[in-house]
């Protein structure tokens, strides 16, 4: 499942280069008209797909009401599988970007730049990508925001400036000027959010009396919840949290700085409106732009950090910090080989890396590090971007496989089948990390699938439910089309994973298990993430795990059958008491209340409730059909995720993912035994925008993670669409 991009200036024949050089225009050129127009950069991207489309599909009547012809659907579907599994790797993974966050490629230069390796690891042509990266995605109004698509934040903007300098732009180069200008207006780099201000520190282009204590002697608590103190130990925090706030506390702690160079030198005043040394720096501590603003600090937070800022200077340099910061360089170096150094997230990542080279600059651990920086690039026709994970892979492959056999295509699709059945088999989680696993906070993962590959190894609960599915789904077709099936004693190992993972109030949340309270997020210092410090559930990780356990259920009826049953029953109420008083989901990894209300709807028919026998369906269904747009289909904002309102997409155009989880809910309780004109015509706006190529467009971005932050799903554009059309013509066509 590796992912990594090298240069080679021979590839592809000249009329290949020419058209990878015409889509990279065509985006910059479309970049700031789809700021102001989403609607014209779809009809520019299904013009340049029709073109070079090789299956033309007849469309010709599906403007008029009622079913779509059966034939149109049969030959959508057999040309977007087929073109979908010309994207599939030999492996059995669908490569796919996972860009979309801004904050994450500027960490990963600055770690580089400081570490000395910036131009012995980056390549011109890496370097040439990511500055064409950095020029496409800046706003109209000079900035950067915290993802692709957000308005101009101080954390997106000040970082892609530091970026393109360390990356070798000139100062006066256009888009500079107009980045420091945004900048200025807003006082200064001073205004950026916490984790800004780490970075900007760790470059020495900031000052590090400026940013509020992380102190790595956190570590050093008790763990034990009667010590009281204990509730506040990083083993409780959300893995995410814990595993950021880890390796940052180290470099805090050694007040780990670049060495000053000319460049940043200059940057000292470039970033700045006034003077570098007539900034107020414990003022600064607390400045946070309004444009970032997301979640800001309880009052508690600042006299916590004001306390702990007075005791730094005693800490600093002490036997104490010394023990402490051991501490943190053994959990360091844990995370980082049982990653095989791909480590959990993009953050972590590099401030290991760079943690790595604070300790010994030529240790082992650091260059261990270095070629699996490049499991996290990946390069599109906007440039080369840093992802939010070292990809998507078992994810995407899970839900591929699983929509595939949904068409019914399966002796058409054998080969394809198979190949993902290998990358399933291939990624399950084989082995425990290493042990003691409490010492170090881990929750078990033997038998578990993580969300990219088995180096990653992390384990997840959705991921595995949906990898369990997936593999029960080929399990029963028949092994010479789509390959063995995997073990029984292996999914055995995955369902205790999964049981594991079920809270006490009968909800499941991520990686781990609920370990503190909801009440500890007044302690979120990141100014521009929600919910961060606790493991909290969801009703994706829910519906994922009861739908993953009712599936097992059905094909091995006998095993832990009691405790699958109970844990059922409880999930389920669970399920129904987040449901919202309109019959929504509020989904958390995906936009947003379609996405959740999706995962509710399933939940409900793996355990038999459906539109006519239960409420809690038909108040979904009642929910979705009043979001349905004029033309079939749904269209949900991102703003859904930050204001938890269900927000309208402007435009006509819905959008393909939105629509097909809406009609996969409103299948998945058996809305078509009520009424199926909502289904036509859903399906129908499916139809209308496939492009001839089989492939649908790359419309507004999907994912979400902690409330603010956006995700691109690549793959989310042909699994949704098949999937829905897939199950849409077997439930409402009956073919
Ligand atoms: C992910 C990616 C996968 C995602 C799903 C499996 C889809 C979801 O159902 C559960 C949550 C999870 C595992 C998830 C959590 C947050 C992640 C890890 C990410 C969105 C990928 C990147 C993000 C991570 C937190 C980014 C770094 C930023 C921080 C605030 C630490």
């Amino acid at each position: 499942g590796r992912q990594t991009w090298v240069y080679d200036a021979d590839a592809g024949s000249s009329e290949e280069r020419a058209r990878v050089d015409e889509l990279r225009s065509e985006f910059a050129a479309n970049r700031l008209l789809q700021k102001h127009s989403a609607d014209e950069l779809l009809r520019l991207q299904s013009e340049g797909n029709r073109r070079s489309g090789p299956f033309p599909v007849n469309k010709s009547g599906l403007a008029a009401g009622g079913a779509p012809g059966a034939a149109t659907v049969a030959a959508a579907l057999e040309n977007g599988v087929s073109f979908y599994e010309g994207l599939q790797a030999d492996d059995g993974h669908w490569p796919g970007d996972y860009g979309g966050p801004m904050f994450l490629m500027p960490g990963m230069i600055i770690t580089l730049y400081t570490t000395g390796v910036l131009d012995s690891v980056l390549s011109p042509q890496h370097k040439a990508e990511m500055v064409r990266y950095l020029r496409n995605h800046q706003n109209a109004d000079g900035g950067y925001g915290l993802h692709i698509e957000g308005s101009s934040t101080m954390f997106g903007t000040a970082l892609s400036y530091v970026a393109l300098r360390l990356l070798g732009q000139d100062p006066d180069d256009r888009t500079l000027v107009a980045a420091r200008a945004w900048i200025h207006a807003r006082g200064g780099a001073h205004h950026i959010t916490s984790w800004g201000k780490f970075w900007l520190a760790v470059l020495g282009v900031y000052s590090w009396q400026g940013l509020n204590p992380m102190p790595p002697e956190m570590w050093l608590l008790p763990y034990a919840s009667w010590t009281g103190i204990g509730w506040l130990h990083p083993g409780r925090f959300w893995c995410h949290c814990r595993m950021v706030y880890l390796p940052m506390s180290y470099v805090y702690g050694v007040r780990g700085t670049c060495k000053q160079t000319p460049l940043t030198a200059a940057l000292r005043e470039e970033l700045y409106p006034l003077p570098y040394s007539e900034i107020n720096w414990n003022k600064a501590r607390n400045y946070c732009a309004p444009e970032d603003l997301y979640y800001p600090h309880p009052i508690i937070q600042d006299v916590l950090w004001w306390t702990l800022y007075q005791a730094e200077p005693l800490l600093l340099g002490s036997r104490l910090r010394k023990k402490a910061l051991a501490e943190c360089l053994k959990h360091i170096h844990y995370e980082d080989e049982n990653t095989r150094y791909v480590d959990i997230g993009p953050v972590n990542k590099v401030i290991n890396m760079l943690a790595c080279w604070f300790e010994d600059p030529s240790s082992q651990a650091f260059k261990k590090h270095i070629p699996r920086l490049f499991d996290y690039l990946w390069v599109a026709e906007d440039g080369m971007k840093m992802q939010g994970y070292n990809g998507s892979q078992l994810w995407d492959t899970a839900f591929a496989a699983q929509a595939i056999v949904a068409t019914g295509l399966v002796d058409r699709f054998s080969e394809c089948l198979k190949r993902a059945h290998s990358y399933l088999e291939q990624t399950q989680v084989v082995e425990e990390a290493q042990q003691p696993l409490g010492e170090y906070y881990r929750h078990i993962s033997k038998g578990a699938w993580p969300f990219s590959t088995r180096d990653h190894g992390w384990p997840i609960s959705d991921c595995s439910s949906e990898g369990l599915k997936a593999a029960l789904v080929l399990a029963k077709l028949d092994s010479k089309l789509v390959g063995p099936p995997i073990p029984a004693e292996r999914l055995y190992d995955c369902v205790t994973v999964v049981l594991s993972y079920q809270n006490g109030d009968g909800g499941w949340g991520t990686y781990e298990n609920k370990r503190s309270f909801e009440m500890l997020e007044v302690i979120n210092p990141s100014e521009t993430f929600g919910e961060i410090v606790v493991d909290y559930n969801h009703v994706e990780c829910s519906s994922a795990c009861i739908t993953a356990l009712v599936a097992f259920k059905a094909a091995h009826p006998t095993h832990r059958a009691a405790e699958i049953e109970r844990t059922l029953k409880r999930g389920v109420k669970y399920l129904k008491s987040i449901q919202r008083p309109d019959g929504s989901w509020y989904g958390n990894w995906g936009v947003c209340f379609t996405y959740g209300t999706w995962f509710g709807c399933e939940a409900l028919a793996a355990v038999g409730e459906s539109y006519a026998s239960s409420a809690s369906a038909r108040s979904a269904c009642a929910f979705l059909l009043q979001k349905q747009r004029s033309d079939g289909g749904w269209g949900e904002s991102y703003l859904s995720c930050q204001n938890k309102v269900y927000s309208q997409l402007e435009g006509e155009t819905s959008h393909a993912v939105n629509t097909a989880w809406a009609l996969l809910a409103l299948l998945a309780v058996g809305y078509e035994a009520v009424d199926c004109k909502p289904l036509h015509a859903a399906a129908r706006c499916l139809l209308q925008l496939q492009q001839d190529s089989g492939d649908w467009p790359q419309q507004h971005i999907s994912g979400v993670f902690n409330r603010n932050c956006m995700i691109t799903y690549a793959n989310y554009r042909n699994i949704f669409p098949i999937w829905a059309l897939g199950v849409y013509r077997s439930k409402v066509l009956k073919q």
